[in-house]
């Protein structure tokens, strides 16, 4: 053979060839599956949902941080729910959360799926038709099996039902429990396992990272599929929590466990810990404590599969509109320097305190969590 076949070839080799796993980013995700969790996320949008417009020139740096190796799974924020997919009753559209879906393929990135049944960002239809029991059904099974039908195979998780408690553990009264009472949530999880029968199925829902009348209001949900045998993989604790609030660690670690016992997985599905503007040195720090703390929770017990951000770009979070003068909520401020809570959620990563709790640790099977060494 003469040298000069052999030497295109080599680098042409060389070009097309994968980065060795040490050369792997060293990201959140990283670090995330070094201490046994399956994934480190964060949800994102179409630009064109994001919550602040005109960003343009910051996309290119945002979409390396997305896509580059940081994150290992990602969630629609905003593009799979009812009013973008089923904006008018029996019209689907997935183009937002295709957009999302599609990047996350395209980049080797998991899908957690959100959020097939909730009571908010609904078409305006849902809130004005005169539901009898029977056409609301039918109306819940349509939904789902078009949007999970769409999505069917790529959803790692499917938030199936949002947000069905209020804060003192009773159901909220939304159009769907109006009318169906918790026939809903049965429905709805029943449908979802026809549908997608590989994705895990989740009940997400906020305030539930401590010990509280809503988080055994969760746990009562799952008894009660449970019972029926209806099929529920897992519980989301979404996580949108506050850098002031007094949560502890071993109250996320009661609250998770509480799940896991029940032989549950659980996920942080949104997490951002927002903080009274202006951001300081001080609020900074207590940003970081309470991000490691639920960080090191999840790590600490057997059972919590994995963690997504609610963005991880403070310009994109929904917080200032929700709550104003409260925001820096995330992990990179606008000029993509990261908050110290990053680092914080590195040190809880890599931390080597024991797991604790009988839960399965689906990442890699009962007992197998493999601490950082
Ligand atoms: O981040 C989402 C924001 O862009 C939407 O305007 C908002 C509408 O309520 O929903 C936000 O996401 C919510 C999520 O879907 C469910 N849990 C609470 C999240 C923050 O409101």
């Amino acid at each position: 053979m003469h040298l000069t076949t052999v030497v295109p070839v080599t680098l042409a080799a060389l070009a097309s060839a994968k980065p060795c796993p040490d050369e792997k980013v060293k990201g959140l995700d990283y670090y995330a599956k070094k201490a046994g969790l399956q994934y480190f996320g964060s949800a994102t949008d179409t630009p064109g949902q994001r919550e602040r417009a005109g960003l343009d020139a910051a996309y290119a740096q945002y979409d390396k941080i997305m896509w580059g190796g940081e994150f290992g799974s990602t969630t629609p924020t905003n593009g799979q729910k009812w009013l973008f997919t089923e904006p008018q009753q029996g019209v689907f559209n997935f183009t937002e959360g295709d957009y999302t879906a599609n990047n996350a393929k395209k980049h080797g990135l998991s899908l957690r799926c959100h959020a097939l049944v909730w009571h908010n960002q609904l078409g305006e239809y849902v809130n004005q038709v005169q539901w009898t029991p029977e056409t609301l059904r039918a109306q819940i099974v349509s939904h789902i099996e078009n949007v999970a039908g769409h999505y069917k195979g790529q959803c790692n998780h499917w938030d199936v039902v949002n947000e069905a408690l209020e804060e003192d553990g009773t159901y909220r009264k939304s159009v769907f429990y109006n009318v169906l009472g918790e026939e809903y949530i049965k429905l709805a999880f029943k449908t979802a396992a026809r549908v997608d029968p590989k994705a895990k199925l989740y009940y997400n829902d906020y305030s539930i990272e401590w010990p509280s009348k809503k988080t055994e209001g969760a746990a009562r949900i799952v008894k009660m599929l449970r019972d029926e045998g209806i099929k529920i993989d897992g519980v989301g604790l979404q996580g949108h929590l506050t850098a002031e609030g007094g949560v502890t660690l071993d109250q996320h670690i009661a609250a998770i466990k509480s799940f896991t016992d029940l032989d549950l997985e659980v996920a942080v599905t949104e997490l951002d810990i927002r903080l009274q503007e202006p951001a300081t040195t001080t609020n900074l720090a207590q940003q970081k404590e309470k991000y490691k703390n639920i960080v090191g929770a999840c790590v600490q017990v057997k059972g919590c599969v994995g963690i997504t951000i609610w963005d991880f770009y403070d310009p994109f979070s929904w917080v200032p509109y929700f709550f104003p003068g409260e925001g820096a909520a995330g992990l990179w401020f606008a000029n993509f320097t990261t908050h110290p809570a990053y680092d914080g959620i590195v040190e809880a990563l890599t931390n080597k305190t024991a797991p604790v709790g009988k839960g399965k640790g689906k990442g890699k099977g009962p007992g197998k969590r493999s601490l950082w060494a």
